[in-house]
């Protein structure tokens, strides 16, 4: 049957169905019809090219049902660029989250470097820092087990310093050329495409069982440092050794700490994995909410400094980026804090267009000859050809200098600047104001002799895999070294080579005795296979309880989400006193009710909700409580949401404060009451136990190797 169009192109009407006038413009889309219905000052959609548009709804149309036309500009021009809207992503680190701030230095380097940003005390310089995991896509899961990337664009007066660091400090190779082949072992099986952001699998583990130097950092890896709570808090670490140069051009080497304010965090291993279905966005939404809620997020960056002839007393080589310098053998020294206070304005003009490069320096500050960094010192301005386009990526507002910068490179891809004048070539005696090479405030490299011999070649100083790797572990406490023997065999659980399997717990024999009998009695081998030889004796290096994280965790509520958990028939005065006392210690506080429009309290008055039940588990919080009446706690003991939401606070080792008509859920769920199961009235007791985990419950909620 044909039908009859409206004059203008919408929709054909029914009589029976004629829409109300606002919707009928709403839908034929009139730009300025739209514009008095929202009653703002809206400007007029354009084009690319400032031609005005008449109609955002309807492409043209030879007659109301025919086909479309060529001729129509504003659809092709509108289509094509949304055809080219996504550029490749990173190949590593593609999913990230970032925020502006700023760096302010506390103690002046003077002595050691020329790089303002190290020198003028109290001088805020503006910086642009991205955190990221390593393995997954732009669209995967913030909570993987994985490395995270802690980069930092500090905008000095004397040019872009990037600082591209990890939140380990140390990485799983020695040199640059493995980069791609440790790369492709972790990202996603080349043949079946999974798994996504996972390093249980078996490519990963054959690398790795290949390559004895990734030991240090799989104990790192397998450690909860790569679960953390939230990138407010993780460590971050610049990993290679740097060089500062002072004025007299003396050289002193320098590695880069983050310490962040709050102190290290990390989940437990099943509530990370639980995270993943909660909320993919968990940490990218932390950071947000914790700048939009002005409680901006903070880090102390600390320096060891050493010399040439330090390093040689060392027993490991700091040009090795396997290799970590104790800070029990050089001291932290802090310098300086960093403070994030501005989410972006826009993510894919910053976040994702956002350009670092370890190359990246101003005078005053070097390379070391970590055969690491200097492949890095390559690879991240030839990737940014591909992923930005060209070679003008440094004029986009997020990668551009804060400072004036001049030079004779010209043209290219989307060029953005109008260089005038006649000269374009240095040296020139056409113009007097063209920009010169400078000696006295140019860049300077360290003078740094050579007599060695051209080679592919390792040095031996960089033999010994695996001291470190013990001293790692034998560092850690008893809880985190069974949290690492089981991530171990979680992950080796997922290998399906039995001989990869064998040959990772046979080098594990050389980490620790103890730890691969562990690994191996949790995969149900039958008999601990060879240890593979050594190219030198492992050291028992003395152990350094700084690396660890449970003891060094903050007991506070700074910076801690608790959820309530209300119902229709909820006492408010308990909920809001529980509140009022959780936020005076720092505390945020979020209702979870089991519908999001809140809960009809005792008194009669709602109280609305900032989460539904069962969209909201308690995996998002740190400690829970919950304020329900005997008749609502009898409900809910029959609900899963509910029963999981307390099963998995406990299990988690969460405080829980739970008033006497919970304790129904808290039975259904077959939870003991412990210590850390306290009386919402007792506020001072929950939050004594809320502000760490209860670390003794462990081994009764889940067998650890
Ligand atoms: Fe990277 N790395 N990397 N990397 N890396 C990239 O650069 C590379 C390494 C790190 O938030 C890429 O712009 C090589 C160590 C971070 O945008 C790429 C080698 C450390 C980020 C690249 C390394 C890092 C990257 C991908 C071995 C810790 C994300 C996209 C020689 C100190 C930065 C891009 C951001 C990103 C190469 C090793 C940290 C391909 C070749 C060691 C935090 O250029």
């Amino acid at each position: 049957m044909a039908r009859t169009p409206t004059s203008r192109g919408a929709a054909p009407k029914s009589p029976s169905a004629t829409p109300s006038s606002t919707q009928a413009d709403t839908y034929r889309g009139n730009a300025g019809e739209l514009q008095q219905q929202a009653g703002g000052k809206h400007p007029v959609l354009t084009t690319q090219q400032g031609i005005p548009v008449a109609d955002n709804q309807n492409s043209l149309r030879s007659s109301p049902r025919g086909p479309g036309l060529l001729e129509d500009f504003i659809l092709r021009e509108k289509i094509t660029h949304f055809d080219h809207e996504r550029i490749p992503e990173r190949i590593v680190h593609a999913r990230g989250s970032a925020a502006h701030g700023f760096f302010e230095l506390t103690h002046s380097l003077k002595r050691y470097t020329t790089a303002k940003v190290l020198t003028e005390i109290g001088v805020q310089t503006p910086v642009f820092t991205r955190f990221s995991t390593v393995a997954g896509g732009a669209g995967s899961v913030d909570t993987p087990r994985d490395v995270r990337g802690f980069a930092v664009k500090f905008y000095t007066p004397e040019g872009n310093w990037d600082l591209v660091g990890n939140n380990i400090p140390v990485f799983f190779i020695q040199d640059a050329m493995k980069f791609p082949d440790l790369v492709h072992a972790v990202k996603m099986e080349p043949d079946r495409g999974f798994p996504q952001a996972a390093s249980a699998h078996d490519t990963f583990w054959d690398f790795v069982s290949l390559m004895p130097e990734t030991m240090h950092m799989v104990m790192w890896q397998m450690s909860d440092r790569t679960i953390p709570r939230s990138l407010r808090t993780m460590e971050g670490f610049g990993i290679h050794s740097f060089r500062l140069l002072n004025a007299a051009g003396e050289s002193t080497f320098v590695k880069f700490h983050w310490r962040p304010k709050l102190g290290i965090q990390s989940t437990v291993w099943d509530e990370a994995l639980k995270l993943q279905a909660a909320d993919n966005d968990f940490h990218r939404r932390d950071l947000f909410e914790s700048i939009e809620a002005g409680d901006f997020p903070e880090w102390e960056l600390s320096v060891q400094l050493f010399t040439e002839e330090d390093a040689e007393r060392f027993p490991f080589d700091h040009l090795d980026p396997t290799k970590l310098i104790p800070e029990e053998l050089v001291p932290l020294q802090p310098i300086g804090r960093m403070v994030l206070n501005r989410w972006p304005d826009n993510f894919f003009a910053e976040t994702e267009q956002v350009a670092y490069c370890p190359a990246n320096v101003p005078p005053g500050i070097d390379f070391s000859n970590d055969p690491l960094l200097q492949g890095r010192l390559f690879s991240y301005l030839d990737t940014q050809l591909s992923r930005l386009g060209g070679p003008n990526f440094a004029q986009i507002p997020i990668n551009a200098p804060k400072c004036p910068f001049h030079n004779m490179q010209r043209d290219g891809h989307m060029q953005m600047q109008v260089p005038k004048g006649r000269v374009n070539y240095e040296p020139s005696s056409l113009q007097s104001d063209t920009p010169r090479a400078s000696q006295a405030q140019g860049f300077r490299h360290f003078a740094q002799a050579d007599d060695g011999v051209k080679g592919r070649v390792r040095p031996e100083s960089f033999a010994d895999h695996y001291s470190q790797a013990r001293m790692f572990f034998r560092s850690q406490s008893p809880l985190e070294q069974a949290h690492l023997a089981s991530a171990l065999v979680f992950e080796l659980s997922k290998v399906t080579t039995v001989h990869v399997r064998e040959a990772v717990v046979g080098h594990l024999q050389h980490v620790d005795a103890d730890l691969a009998q562990r690994v191996a009695n949790g995969l149900g081998m039958q008999a601990l296979p060879p240890a593979p030889q050594t190219a030198e004796p492992v050291q028992d290096l003395a152990l350094s309880p700084a690396l660890r994280i449970i003891d060094r965790m903050k007991p506070t509520l700074q910076g801690r989400c608790i959820g309530i958990l209300v119902a229709d028939g909820s006492n408010g005065t308990s909920v809001a006193n529980l509140r009022k006392a959780l936020e005076k210690v720092g505390a945020s506080v979020k209702i979870v009710s089991p519908k999001v429009g809140g809960a009809l309290l005792k008194d009669g008055t709602l109280l609305p909700a900032d989460g539904q039940l069962a969209g909201t588990p308690s995996v998002v919080f740190d400690a829970v409580a919950s304020v329900l009446s005997p008749d609502m706690g009898a409900a809910l003991a029959k609900e899963a949401a509910a029963v999981d939401w307390f099963r998995d606070a406990f299990g988690h080792l969460k405080a829980i404060a739970a008033c006497k008509g919970t304790r129904a859920i808290l039975a259904a769920g077959g939870i003991e009451p412990d210590t850390g199961v306290v009386d919402p009235a007792d506020a001072q007791g929950f939050i004594a136990a809320a502000q760490t985990r209860q670390w003794d419950r462990e081994p009764k909620v889940r067998t650890l190797a």
